[in-house]
């Protein structure tokens, strides 16, 4: 799918001015892929969801006391053209398409499509920054080594990555299969996973310190990782989930102590007529490009 991304109909309505590539400070990737999902559907829409739903985001950010969009520039991306031949096809050419913009040193910002795209983004984090640390938000850990006869399912994105050499440190997860966590105890030294309970009773704060101070971070939000109450426009909803406190929480902690390159937001399964996941989705996206763009700024 195509649609216009040129100004004002790109990420957060934004004019000329602020949103030409050189001077931009992100880049918005929308990669509405959709071909393994096991549940609802929809995750292909979700691209211009958000990009709609940003449009009525407010650009002052109260916490920050800016508007990041102004002062650092974001650029919207044309949409990945569609591949056909198949998932590890598409990795393949979100991978191209990510490296080739992350070169620039620009902050670089899927919008998803399922969370199968995140592999693509992990391959071009690591081929330019080699050893980096997976921040997954997420109901699921998606630690098998494959799904519906596929190691490029959505349900194996945690595996891939994790195949590649990274660290992993999961919050929010709630759905998981016992060979998921017999891997989860077996690789102790590079799985770190705050359940839903953990998070709820506030014990992840205290470690992140040790886990991501220093590190270079791609940070991967699967929208299933919130409560269906805040967000319930995703293929595979899951009750327990975290709040807008939480998230917000934990992507303030991780872009305090780490370097984000690379964000994604994923499995965005838009319903007609309901606009919160889409607004939800889009200001939380905004939030994380501000965070990440001030820490910058401030060293
Ligand atoms: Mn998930």
């Amino acid at each position: 799918m195509t649609y216009d991304i040129f100004p004002p109909n790109n990420f957060l309505g934004l004019e000329e001015a602020n949103t030409t590539y050189d001077n931009s400070a992100a880049l918005i990737l929308p990669l509405p892929y959709e071909g393994t999902v096991s549940y609802g559907q929809g995750t292909r829409l979700g691209p211009q969801a958000i990009i709609e739903a940003s449009q009525q985001v407010e650009l002052y950010d109260r916490e920050l006391d800016d508007e990041p969009a102004l002062t650092h520039g974001i650029h919207t991306l044309p949409a990945l053209a569609p591949v056909v031949r198949g998932p590890e096809h598409v990795v393949d050419a979100i991978a191209a398409y990510a490296e080739e913009h992350l070169h620039s040193g620009k902050l670089l910002v899927g919008l998803g499509g399922e969370h199968t795209v995140s592999v693509g983004m992990a391959r071009a984090v690591k081929a330019i920054y080699d050893d980096f640390v997976l921040v997954q938000i997420d109901a699921h850990s998606d630690f098998r080594d494959s799904y519906e006869g596929s190691p490029y399912s959505h349900a194996s994105i945690g595996r891939r990555i994790f195949d590649m050499g990274a660290t992993i440190v999961q919050f929010g997860i709630r759905s998981i299969c016992r060979e998921e966590m017999e891997f989860i105890r077996a690789e102790k030294e590079r799985v770190h996973v705050f359940f839903a309970e953990d998070v709820h009773a506030g014990q992840h704060v205290a470690t992140l310190p040790d886990l991501l101070r220093g590190r270079t971070v791609f940070l991967t939000i699967d929208l299933d990782g919130f409560d269906p109450a805040y967000v319930p426009a995703t293929g595979t909803p899951e009750p327990n989930g975290l709040s807008w406190m939480q998230g917000l929480e934990i992507i303030r902690v991780v872009t305090q102590l780490s370097r984000v390159i690379a964000i994604d937001c994923v499995e965005l399964a838009p319903i007609p007529g309901q606009y919160a996941s889409n607004f939800f989705a889009a200001k939380l996206v905004y939030k994380a490009i501000g965070l990440t763009l001030a820490k910058r700024n401030e060293t």
